[in-house]
Formats: C-alpha cells, sequence, structure tokens
C-alpha cells in the first residue's frame, strides 16, 4: 500500500495514496489573469500568481503517480440560467457575470476567461467540474465521481483560498472526506483571508481539514514514484 506521511497541521498524517486525489480549485484565466472576474471585482489579480508555480509541481507530481487529478472551474451557463440574480446582479453593472471583457463574457462557460490557466491545463483524462456556486459539491457530480473511485482523501489546492477552496473543504467535511489543504498552492486577492481561511480549517484540532506545505509532499510523492508504486486505475 503506497502511503506517505504528511507534517501537517494541527497533527502529521498518514495517507494512503490509492485512496487520495488531488483537487486544485478554480485556477481559472478570470480569476488569475487582467479583464476577468476578480480583476471585475476591483482585485489585484496578480496576488494569485505566486500559487501556480506550487500548484504545477504537486500536479506533475500525482500524475507521475498515477494519482486522481480533479479540476473545478466556476461559471455559468451563456443564458444565465444558473446563476441566482442575487449573484448576477452583484458589483458593477459593467463588470458582472455575462458582461463582455477582454477574455470574453466573465464567468461564462466556454468563454476565454473561463478556461483554466495553460500552465496548469487538464490532461484529457482529468475531470473538469464546472460548478455554479462556490462550493465543489453544489450541484455537481463531483461526490459521485470520488465515491466510484474510493477516495477518502483530497489534496486541495487552487484559488482563493477563503471561498472557494474554505467552502469546498467544509462540503467535503460534511460527506466525510479527509481534505489536507496545500497553503502555498492556494492563495487570495488578501494575504490576511488567506491566512484567516487556512486558519479556520485547522482549528480545533483541524474542525475542516489539516494544513500542510506542498513541497515535502511533492518531495514524499516523487520518492513512491520512482519506486514504482503508481496507481492502477480502476
Ligand atoms: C471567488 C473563487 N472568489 N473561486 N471564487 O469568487 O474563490
Amino acid at each position: 500500500m503506497p502511503r506517505v506521511k504528511i507534517e501537517a497541521e494541527p497533527a502529521s498524517l498518514i495517507v494512503d495514496t490509492d485512496n487520495a486525489a488531488l483537487l486544485i480549485i478554480d485556477m481559472q484565466r478570470d480569476f488569475l489573469e487582467a479583464g476577468g472576474f476578480g480583476e471585475a471585482l476591483g482585485n489585484d489579480v496578480t496576488r494569485l500568481r505566486g500559487a501556480v508555480a506550487p500548484c504545477q509541481a504537486m500536479l506533475g507530481t500525482a500524475r507521475e503517480l498515477g494519482m486522481l487529478v480533479i479540476h473545478t472551474r466556476e461559471g455559468h451557463r451563456p443564458d444565465l440560467s444558473d446563476a441566482p440574480p442575487l449573484k448576477l446582479h452583484r458589483g458593477d453593472p459593467r463588470n458582472r457575470i455575462g458582461a463582455p471583457g477582454p477574455m470574453g463574457r466573465i464567468l461564462i462557460r466556454g468563454e476565454p476567461g473561463h478556461d483554466i490557466v495553460p500552465e496548469l491545463y487538464p490532461l484529457r483524462d482529468e475531470p473538469v467540474i464546472d460548478k455554479p456556486g462556490k462550493g465543489a459539491f453544489y450541484q455537481t457530480d463531483l461526490e459521485l465521481m470520488l465515491r466510484n473511485r474510493g477516495i477518502d482523501t483530497l489534496f486541495v489546492c487552487g484559488v482563493t483560498t477563503e471561498v472557494c477552496v474554505n467552502t469546498t473543504v467544509r462540503e467535503a467535511n460534511d460527506r466525510g472526506f479527509r481534505c489536507i489543504v496545500l497553503a502555498d498552492c492556494c492563495a487570495s486577492y488578501f494575504p490576511k483571508f488567506h491566512e484567516a481561511g487556512l486558519a479556520m480549517i485547522k482549528a480545533q484540532g483541524g474542525i475542516f481539514g489539516s494544513v500542510a506545505p506542498s513541497p515535502p509532499l511533492v518531495d514524499a510523492l516523487a520518492v513512491l514514484s520512482r519506486r514504482g508504486t503508481k496507481r492502477v486505475a480502476i
């Protein structure tokens, strides 16, 4: 059984990597690049770029090991029928969801801005979950996919720490999935919210999950991979 020990907070953990998946949340051009949803809301999108290289390293080693990798994207149907009016009417009308922007209509499925950044682009066999909400379990088939593959542990990366990462981790925790949030693979437009988002997850004995840095995990997974303990696809 391929296992790794992770020095996480609030406590170290042993993970059987055959039962683990990498979940990369919303690393979309709309959040990370100029002209998208993140910028439309008045944010400095460059604050998110620091998470790209650590995510790339984690993604590379997960792929080497044959670990299940799932990507998510937040966004809506072109006719906006899946977007709650409350969400649609938020912010400056010129920059709302569905408004035209330099990367196409903001946060709309199929538009260039809605897609994942090139550095982390999914492979053909990696599921991509299109979600209308902040949480990746809300109105999606993510839970079904995880249960069908016997996954009980999620390594969580993505943006933003306090919004879609936190919401998803809370949803996962309520469904009985263990989450290990990789701190340097997540980011926020607000550094304080990033720190608070991680602190809330690991507080009170890990009330929503655990938090760990990615480099030691990447190294440990690379060792497993060199030993040839690749996951057998099901
Ligand atoms: C936000 C997200 N921040 N992916 N979405 O609206 O966190």
